[in-house]
This record gives structure tokens, sequence and C-alpha cells, in this order.
């Protein structure tokens, strides 16, 4: 496969400074020569560029807006660009506000090739906070709500068209932080949420099986890998860490699965801050894992 890199330093959407060094660090980490490895072509476009958070602002609403928006409209047309190459867009953010911008290309793409888009969320939180229900106003935590339809115009409308996406186009799993009033919206949605309570009960094999079933060869699969997803004590390197989330095992087992299913198209991977790292260890272990989800395994394996 073609894959195009796109850094994407911005933290314009995050409460914490630092996700804006994550491209940096998955370098640094060897996410480049991994994936060459494997035998990917790859395609570095390097970062690109956009407005700096210099210091927090105390800001009622929907903090840093405009610099959310013009980040995601950078992300989306260099998004396009990978695809129109063609090549597989992989996004090394930046904080979860980026993924407005990736998948509102993707939302474009799919509508002009005829494929089924679906979004695979790997997340410890939901993301459906709206300006009102928002408790910290930071626009990270709304990404999906905007692709749904709910949100400021600039960022609903980032595709041309509104809504975006529809709650039947995405699958969420790992969550296990919703805020009080995002959990009642989220549930009018009725987006399909795998939350770790599920994954404890069904266990991540038949969480994943079940999933990946409903997808046909039409689908352009996008995983938004958000490194909160795993637990805190592999992946410390978070602005927003929660306890009690995917086990390395597991998470494995869900980047194997889904390289399995043929589906990828495209891939996000938001919010890792090494500033909150240990000796980079959280971006190595997501090179790791992005090297299972293109498709490395440890055997050769039986039908
Ligand atoms: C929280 C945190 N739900 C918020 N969201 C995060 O601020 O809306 N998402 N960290 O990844
Ligand atoms: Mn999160
Ligand atoms: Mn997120
Ligand atoms: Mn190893």
């Amino acid at each position: 496969a073609t894959l195009s890199v796109i850094g994407v330093p911005c933290d314009a959407g995050a409460g914490t400074f630092g996700a804006a060094m994550g491209p940096d660090a998955l370098r640094v980490a060897g996410l480049i020569e991994g994936l060459e490895a494997l035998g990917c072509t790859l395609i570095d476009q390097g970062n690109l560029s956009g407005p700096k958070k210099l210091r927090p602002v105390e800001q009622a609403g929907l903090r840093n807006l405009a610099e959310v928006i013009q980040w995601c409209e950078t992300t989306r047309d260099a998004v396009l660009s990978a695809l129109s190459i063609p090549s597989m867009p992989v996004v090394l953010g930046g904080d979860h506000s980026l993924a407005m911008g990736s998948i509102a290309a993707l939302a474009q793409y799919c509508q002009q090739t005829g494929k089924n888009l679906h979004v695979l969320w790997l997340d410890a939180h939901t993301d459906f906070n709206t300006e009102l229900t928002t408790p910290s106003g930071n626009l990270h935590g709304m990404p999906l709500s905007c692709l749904c339809g709910y949100g400021p115009p600039a960022l609903t409308g980032l595709a041309g068209f509104a809504p975006i996406l529809s709650p039947a186009q995405i699958t969420q799993v790992g969550i296990r932080s919703v805020d009080a009033a995002e959990k009642r919206f989220v549930h009018e949605q009725g987006i399909e949420i795998y939350d770790m309570r599920r994954i404890d009960e069904l266990g991540m094999p038949a969480v994943m099986r079940s999933i990946l079933s409903k997808l046909d060869a039409n689908t352009h699969l996008h995983v938004s890998l958000d490194v909160d997803f795993l637990d805190p004590d592999i992946a410390p390197g978070v602005g927003t860490a929660v306890l009690g989330g995917p086990t390395y095992r597991e998470a494995q087992l869900c980047m194997e699965m889904i390289a399995e299913s043929g589906c990828l198209g495209s891939l996000d991977i938001v919010e890792l801050n090494p500033a909150y790292d240990i000796r980079n260890q959280t971006a190595k272990l997501i090179v790791d894992l992005v090297e299972s989800l293109l498709g490395k395994s440890t055997l050769i394996r039986r039908a």
C-alpha cells in the first residue's frame, strides 16, 4: 500500500498543551521506518502549519474555535490531496478536533466514489459534547457531534454538505468517560457503543467480530485512534488519561482483526502528548500497534 503521512501539530482543541508534539514523537519512535519495513510505500508530507496555542485562554463557549476551524480546513485539504494521489491518509495529531477535517475529506471522497464510509472511533471518551453540554469548552470533546450536524456551521459544513456523518456510520470502542449531559445526547443519537463494560462482558474478539462482520467489500473504514483509548498503565503519554482501558493484548487483537478485515482505508492517530510520556514509550507502543493495523503478524496464519 502507498501511505501519505500527514503531521497535524495542533492543540487548539485540547485543554492541555503538548499534543502538538505528537507527530514528531511518532517519527522519533520510528513510525516511518516501521511501516516501510512492512513493505508499505511511505510519502511523508511533513507537518502542516497552523495557529500555535502559546498560552491557555480562558474563554466561555467554544475555546479556540477560529484556530480549530483553520486546522480542520488545512487537514481536510491535505487528506483530499493524499486520497487523490491515490494513497491511504495517515494523519498524526494533534488533538482529536482535527478528525473533523480528516473525516470531512473522507465523506467527500466516499460520496464521489460511491464507497460506504464507516468510522471506528477508538477512545476513552465519546467526543459527543456540544456547546450546550460541554463542561470544558474544549473542541476535542465535540468532533463527533459536529460531524453529525450539531455545532458551529464552519465545522458542521467542512465537507460542503451536512451532516457529514449519520450516527449509523459510527462505532465506538473503549468508552469509559462520558460527561453527564453528553451521556443523554449520545444515547438519543443511537450510536453503536462498545464501552468498557461491554468489552468486559463480551471480550474483545467478539466485539471486533461483531463490528467487522457488518462491513462489506465496498466499505472505506476510517479508524480514528485516540491514544487515551489504551490503558494509561501502558500509554501514559496523553492529556486526559482514564483508568481501565484495553490492555496491550486486547489492543493488539483489535488492530490485527481490523487489518484482516481488509477494509482499512485511512487512519488518525491523535492525542499523543509527549509532555506526559515516559521516554517516548507511548509513541513506541503506537508504532507497534499501527504496524499490526497495517498487517504485521507474528506468524503466517492458516485460514
Ligand atoms: C471531555 C474530555 N469529555 C470534554 N474529552 C476528551 O472536555 O469534553 N476527549 N478528552 O478525548
Ligand atoms: Mn479521548
Ligand atoms: Mn477523542
Ligand atoms: Mn516486540
